[in-house]
């Protein structure tokens, strides 16, 4: 498993308005992973219609279309062993109720339709999801604790 490994993190509209974007970068933070970009941004629809294409038969699609465009969203690139699966589970369950304790969802937010954040499903997504929200933008730096966090 690569010490390289991206994912792409987003913060809802709704984590932004609540005031949870410091918490939910401090959880990828206090783990060890990298930032390697991050931006505000007020997406398109065209955008999210992309981003979320695999469930655009599901029936609370529109939904979530209009609860992702009612707000700026912050995109992050976090890199590090494991951080796609490890990522998920910092994130939670997708429903805030079955989400444990401790993670974001599980800690700050109650329903489906309003759980704050979004993280990549797997190796192959996180590379698409990286390239739409951000093309090649990346920030390249070695981390000042790199030797203690990886042997
Ligand atoms: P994920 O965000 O945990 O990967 P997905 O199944 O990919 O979950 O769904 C994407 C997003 O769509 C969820 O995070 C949530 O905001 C929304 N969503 C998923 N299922 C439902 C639902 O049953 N009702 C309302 N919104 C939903
Ligand atoms: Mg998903």
């Amino acid at each position: 498993m690569s010490n390289n490994e991206r994912t792409y993190i987003m913060v809802k509209p709704d984590g932004v308005q609540r005031g949870l974007v410091g918490a939910i970068i401090a959880r990828f933070e206090q783990k060890g992973y990298y930032l390697r970009a991050l931006k505000l941004i007020t997406p398109t629809r065209e955008l999210l219609e992309e981003h979320y294409k695999d469930l655009n038969d599901r029936p609370f699609f529109q939904a979530l279309i209009t609860y992702m465009l009612s707000g700026p969203v912050v995109g992050m690139v976090w890199e590090g062993k494991g951080v796609v699966a490890t990522g998920r589970l910092l994130l939670g369950a997708t429903n805030p109720l079955q989400s444990n304790p401790g993670t974001i969802r599980g800690d700050f937010c109650i329903i489906t339709g309003r759980n704050i954040c979004h993280g990549s499903d797997s190796v192959v997504n996180a590379e698409k999801e990286i390239s739409l929200w951000f093309g090649k933008e990346l920030a390249e730096w070695t981390h000042h604790s790199h030797n203690w966090i990886y042997e």
